[in-house]
């Protein structure tokens, strides 16, 4: 039984990757140091995994595809800059002598907390091949003495359908696959996870003429899928001319069986993706070894791969970078090497060579946690009194001027600010309280109505949240790539979580001591604390999600207490946690949104809850982002167009919205005009009683002299919509 890895995680034991980026960014290295620093790194990883598999990026895989088949768009093209430059201007945008370009569109991958840049087709798309990445890199791991299995990702995007435009496109992955095959490659991995979603049923003849067309000239495609399962789609996949098919087995283990069936009598080789690559748990041998026994049964021991679930890219690289962790935590564990060594062991079992490990690990369960989940009842989940009314008693309290300004809740964090948090530990007001202080200044200078404490006691939105509770276990160098060059560690669950001490009440209640202005409280919602950290295997998401709800509750009431009249609670998640199988959807939606509502609606009318969700891709989830009932919800919609709003339109949403007049992920201001217009064309859709003004997401990873010049263009679009919808 042979075993493989679909993918390792690219940014280095150390973060050397990360930082060799970011040096890059600030020219302090050259493009040369740059690939220097990313061939150590790819060549540390294939030793060390022996890996079949092992894509590497500098920013994003599927980036990496659109620049190598030239899908560019003319804003990018023609500025003088390197390929590499143009790659990364892509990716982030550029803002530099006789330059300056938005950044393309990124959007969460599948389920996850990774964001891959959108490509942009078109009609005037020039496909080519710029260059063979996947031929580079098998060459590059090659010359090293490894044999890897290279990755050519096919048009894999959710909710896209370049379908039209596949005859141009295939000539060139014709070329990729050969120039493969040339070089010596016996295996390709094809990743195509969009035939776990309920829309690939309709794809079945492009995909039978596309594989039909690439099987002869390539080498042995191993047809990968991922994140959820393949149902009916088997039915076709099982005819296509492949020589592998990678199925998940962590997310979706009931498909083994219909799986195998549709595949019995064909050649092809069944990869079992066993080992989880979107949790950090040790491998339940018991299980895995079951399910490779059955597949093995069937088809043989020759027909049978053991493999990670989906690329590792998703977990932190290894465990024996933390040194903080007890022996017994780390018992539980298994990060990117260690699954790597899973993989080996779990073939081994199945080869016989080797006897199965015991998985060991007990969690402690907390039973007045429990017991309190179990007696939620249906009206802790609504507010005292309908929208309508909150909203006249809010107005009272807030005292806010029409189109009122506000930010997203965190500002920008300095060097400064990071060391002394990391020095000082939790709690102690000195270098916090001076930032605070600063931050209030700022924004009472600039002008803005409802304001924010900028969050610099906080590292990650969601680590802070999980390393007050209960019940969470904190690593100190699991990084996970979120996008780009930015990571984040997310927060283990072990066990039930409970509040022992308030969180955020310090903070907000001395923040708000410092000014007259309303100041908003800031929270990060159950979902989303669920979402981006680390799950328990052996309890339910909803269990998890209510248990976590049930302390920010406690938290919010607690701040209402304190003298705090707007609390935002954020769930910028809740897209994302969503079933990939329409079929799974409703069970989700419906816990979750009772999560958000059980966290925010124990405190009084006068309290004005908002919330804040990022790419907020939702015109499908509408009516449960209604449900939620936030007085006030802020949404990314700077970069795409004003077609959410008209969902919010069309669905008759009165509550209040605060669409983002521009987009923080870049380093770019915004011209005063440019907001202007982005005010005018919201006001074209939705009523100008319900507009907020801000920002589309938090402030952290801007410096103060962009965020300055915007928010003051910001403020100004603002006073220009007061006198122009009076
Ligand atoms: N927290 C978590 N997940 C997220 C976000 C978050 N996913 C979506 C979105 N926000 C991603 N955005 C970011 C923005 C900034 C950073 C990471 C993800 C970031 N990371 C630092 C870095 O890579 O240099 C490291 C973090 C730190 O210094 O603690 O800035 O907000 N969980
Ligand atoms: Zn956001």
């Amino acid at each position: 039984v042979a075993s493989s890895v679909l993918g390792f995680p690219r940014i280095g034991a150390n973060r050397e990757v990360k930082k060799a980026v970011e040096a890059y960014w600030a020219g302090k290295i050259s493009a040369d140091e740059l690939t220097k620093v990313a061939a150590e790194v790819k060549k540390a990883s294939w030793t060390s995994v022996k890996a079949q598999g092992g894509e590497f990026s500098l920013y994003d895989h599927v980036l990496d595809h659109s620049a190598a088949f030239n899908v560019i768009p003319k804003r990018y093209q023609g500025l003088g800059l390197s390929p590499l430059d143009v790659y990364f201007a892509m990716g982030r945008g550029r803002q530099t002598e006789g330059v300056d370009v938005p950044a393309s569109e990124m959007k969460k991958w599948f389920d996850s907390n990774y964001h891959f840049v959108v490509p942009e087709f078109s009609e005037e798309t020039d496909f080519k091949l710029n260059f063979n990445k996947a031929v580079e890199e098998f060459k590059e791991a090659k010359a090293l003495g490894i044999t890897t299995r290279p990755v050519a990702a096919k048009e894999a995007k959710p909710g896209f359908q370049p379908i039209s435009l596949l005859p141009k496109l295939l000539p060139l992955y014709k070329t990729l696959l050969a120039d493969l095959k040339e070089a010596g490659a016996e295996w390709v991995q094809v990743d195509e996870p969009i035939l776990v979603l309920d829309s690939a049923a309709g794809l079945e003849k492009e995909f039978t003429s596309a594989y039909t067309e690439l099987a002869p000239v390539a080498p042995k495609i191993l047809l990968t899928t991922y994140f959820a399962r393949l149902d009916t789609n088997v039915n076709f996949v099982a005819k296509l001319p492949i020589a592998g098919l990678h199925i998940d087995l962590d997310r979706a283990p009931a498909q083994l069986e219909d799986v195998v069936k549709a595949i019995k009598d064909t050649k092809i080789v069944l990869s079992l993706g066993l080992v989880s690559g979107r949790n950090i748990w040790k491998t339940d041998f018991t299980a895995a070894i079951k399910l490779g026994q059955q597949a093995i049964e069937t088809l043989g021991a020759d027909r049978v791969i053991v493999a990670t679930s989906s690329s590792l890219l998703h977990t932190p690289v290894t465990l024996a970078s933390e040194k903080k962790l007890t022996e017994e935590q780390k018992d539980w564990f298994s990060f990117a090497l260690e699954k790597a060594g899973e993989v080996t062991t779990i073939a081994a079992v199945l080869s016989g060579s080797q006897d199965a490990a015991r998985r060991a690990f007990e969690q402690n369960s907390d039973d007045t946690v429990r017991k309190r989940v179990a007696a939620i009842t249906d009206d802790q989940l609504e507010r005292r009194s309908p929208f309508s009314v909150r909203k006249e008693i809010q107005a009272k309290t807030l005292n806010l001027p029409k189109f009122p300004t506000t930010t997203i809740g965190s500002f920008p964090q300095t060097k400064e600010i990071r060391q002394a948090r990391a020095k000082l530990g939790k709690g102690e007001l000195t270098q916090e309280g001076k930032e605070i202080e600063t931050v209030v200044r700022f924004q009472e200078k600039i002008g803005l109505d409802l304001l924010v404490h900028g969050e610099p006691e906080r590292n990650d939105m969601v680590q802070y949240f999980g390393e007050l509770l209960n019940g969470f276990v904190f690593t100190q160098n699991a990084w996970v790539q979120s996008y780009g060059s930015r990571y984040v560690r997310p927060p283990i669950i072990v066990s039930d979580v409970s509040r022992p001490t308030p969180m955020t009440v310090k903070w907000s209640a001395y923040a708000q001591s410092l000014t007259k202005l309303p100041m908003k409280g800031m929270l990060t919602g159950p979902v989303t604390i669920l979402n981006w950290s680390f799950p328990r295997a052996d309890v339910s998401r909803e269990i998890q999600s209510k248990q976590l709800a049930l302390a920010l509750r406690d938290e919010v009431v607690d701040l209402e207490n304190a003298g705090i009249h707007a609390i935002q609670v954020d769930e910028p998640a809740i897209r994302e946690g969503l079933p990939l199988r329409r079929s799974d959807w409703d069970a989700y939606l419906k816990w979750a949104v009772d999560s958000f509502k059980l966290a925010t609606a124990g405190v009084t009318d006068k309290l004005q809850t908002h919330s804040h969700f990022c790419y907020s891709d939702f015109d499908d989830i509408f009516p449960s982002i209604q449900r939620l009932d936030a007085d006030v919800i802020s949404i990314e919609a700077s970069k795409a167009d004003m077609k959410l709003l008209n969902t919010f339109k069309q669905y008759g949403y009165s509550n209040q919205i605060g669409p983002g007049v521009y987009d923080i992920h870049s380093p770019r201001v915004p011209g005063g005009q440019e907001i202007k217009d982005r005010l005018k064309s919201m006001l074209d859709i939705l009523p100008d009683s319900l507009l907020f003004v801000n920002p589309d997401c938090g402030l952290k990873t801007r410096g103060w002299k962009e965020t300055e010049a915007s928010l003051v263009n910001l403020v100004e679009g603002a006073k220009w919509a007061r006198e122009n919808y009076a």
